[in-house]
């Protein structure tokens, strides 16, 4: 039986044989760095947050970091990498700054020690385990200091989520095999030791963190292998979870998912795409309503409102402004399908957004360009280079193609203007970590 994988910012996909065309539309690949994108959970989370600060062009005055390790500059005074070029995302009021001594092959921006100020979560791998650091943010944008190096056993893709309840992100690891790790936050944002959950993930993209029971620990939904549903692990508050529900899965499989609170009950919905490789009659958006009794099949759609993209995240956003969360989520290679929503938590039938921009994109991201909204969207297929900028315009989306440098791995407001700052991955010789930089948002 064919097992085919696509990994992408948010889902993964897979099909296992099964009455199901074994391959999805588009390529595969293997995407990159930051894991889950979308919104989620009441802790911690999520590829988004906003935050940080100053510095603008390219090249940089330096920082006013802090002691230890910090601070951007610019590319060329980092060791042979190439500066990005000219463009990008200055035509939107940004400069580019590469982060001196911040390096890995995927990141998390959380605020890892509850400091109030974006930081940025590195891991790469040091075979046979991962080196875990977190460089903590001073709200310039500009300022990191790197914490302890951790060197763990590990999982190539991570997830934050507040697994102990303290109100700090931890962090879990994935790799599509039969157990993942997990990592409790020291209190001070560090990671000082790993421990092994023994639960097959084979989507690792696109598994969640929130927390289903209520207990303000968050616990883990793991989308199976084709008919086999979303399994629910409880987690205990130490850093090991227990099985504690299969959800139905009115589909093959899961493409992508995202946690959101739909109906602003405080407790945290999941609204999933699920694929049979384009097999009619079958379901391509679930809607999951979590509540006291846990999740349960809130709402589904029919095959032919939208057809699933297969890898493609599925972002939770107020795409038109009402106040009540919707849900974003490319379809085809070349259009958004939006499910509006009126805070009740179920959904309208999609309203598919067409787009110029033609590359078959998979990850997508929430890009705040004016605070005062509508927010925008940064999105990328899964080869470097393919990135572009959405922008409303009368109920269309306006796309244009811009070239950010390195692989797009999130975005956050590390500067603290309440504009989006959008982080990539620049691509350093192969033996060493890729390097990480920001286009920062100049106030
Ligand atoms: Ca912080
Ligand atoms: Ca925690
Ligand atoms: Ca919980
Ligand atoms: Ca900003």
């Amino acid at each position: 039986m064919a097992l085919r994988r696509i990994e992408s910012g948010i889902g993964v996909l897979l099909a296992v044989g099964m009455g199901c065309d074994p391959s999805p539309p588009g390529e595969t690949s293997g995407n990159t760095e930051t894991s889950e994108g979308s919104t989620t959970e009441v802790g911690a989370g999520t590829v988004d947050t906003g935050a940080p600060s100053s510095s603008t062009s390219t090249e940089g005055e330096a920082s006013t970091g802090s002691s230890g390790s910090s601070s951007s500059s610019s590319a060329d005074s980092s060791g042979g990498l190439e500066p990005p070029p000219p463009g990008g995302l200055e035509p939107w009021g940004y400069g580019f700054e590469l982060l001196e001594d911040m390096h890995g092959d995927r990141v998390l921006m959380e605020d890892f020690d509850g400091d109030g100020h974006v930081d940025v979560f590195t891991q790469w791998r040091v075979a046979p385990e991962y080196t875990l650091r977190t460089h903590r943010g001073d709200g310039t944008g500009t300022g990191f200091v790197g914490g302890l190096a951790s060197t763990l056993q590990w999982e190539p893709i991570p997830l934050a989520g507040d697994f102990d309840g303290d109100g700090l992100p931890d962090v879990a690891s994935f790799s599509g095999g039969d157990g993942f790790f997990v990592a409790l936050n020291d209190t001070s944002g560090d990671f000082v030791d790993s421990r092994f959950n023994p639960h097959p993930d084979p989507w690792s993209d696109a598994n969640v963190a929130l927390d289903v029971d209520g207990d303000l620990r968050d616990d883990l939904a793991l989308p199976q292998l084709h008919s086999s549903g979303i399994d629910v692990l409880h987690g205990e508050g130490d850093g090991f979870f227990s099985f504690e529900a299969n959800l139905l899965q009115p589909a093959c499989y899961i493409s992508g998912i995202v946690g959101t609170d739909l109906d602003a009950d405080g407790w945290t919905d999941l609204v999933a795409t699920g694929s049979c490789n384009g097999v009619p009659d079958y379901v391509p958006l679930i809607v999951y309503r979590g509540g006291p009794m846990g999740l349960a099949v809130e709402q589904t759609f029919s095959e032919s409102d939208a057809a699933v993209h297969e890898g493609a995240m599925v972002l939770a956003t107020d795409a038109n402004g009402d106040g009540a969360m919707d849900i974003v989520t490319p379809v085809s290679t070349t259009a958004l399908a939006v499910y509006s929503g009126d805070g009740s938590g179920s959904l309208a039938p999609p309203q598919i957004v067409p787009y110029a921009w033609t590359y078959r994109t998979l990850r997508l991201f929430e890009l705040w360009l004016d605070p005062a909204g509508p927010a925008a969207y940064v999105m990328a297929s899964d080869t470097p280079g393919q990135t572009a900028v959405a922008q409303w315009s009368g109920g269309a989306l306006d796309t244009q193609a811009v070239e950010l440098g390195g692989t797009l791995a999130g975005t956050a407001d590390f500067n603290e203007d309440g504009r989006s700052d959008v982080v990539v991955l620049v691509p350093s010789d192969g033996r060493e970590p890729d390097a990480v930089g920001v286009w920062l948002s100049i106030p």
